[in-house]
């Protein structure tokens, strides 16, 4: 192989890596905790989430309690662990513009409950 040839080639194949990445990294990831105490979050790189932009997100459930569950109801999605389920799951869910409220199940009502609204 020539040089020249070989030289296409590294650009092709880095062009086409350059093509194949972004859309890899582009699912971003959230995390879903719930206990061991009285608390639910979703957050993302650390910080509560109280906006997304609508997509497909890689969501990482950590549940920490049998006495607890992490259920996540909005357009499209209607998810959740069980109360006696302890353990991680990851979610891949498609969210769409609207609100979407996470909770366990038995203790909404004592406020263990929170939203994020999705937009375009
Ligand atoms: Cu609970």
């Amino acid at each position: 192989m020539t040089r020249i040839a070989l030289s296409v080639l590294t650009a092709a194949v880095l062009a086409a890596a350059a093509v194949l990445a972004p859309a890899q990294a582009a699912t971003p990831v959230l995390k879903g905790e719930v206990g061991p105490g009285f608390t639910i979050e979703v957050t993302k790189a650390g910080k509560d989430v109280k906006r997304l932009k609508a997509g497909t997100y890689k969501i990482k459930i950590e549940d920490k309690a049998d006495t607890h569950n992490f259920h996540l109801i909005g357009p499209g999605v209607n998810k959740s662990t069980t109360v006696a389920f302890v353990g991680e799951k990851i979610w891949r869910t498609k969210l769409k513009p609207g609100r979407y409220t996470y909770q366990c199940d038995p203790h909404a009502a004592n406020g263990m409950k929170g939203t994020f609204k999705v937009t375009k």
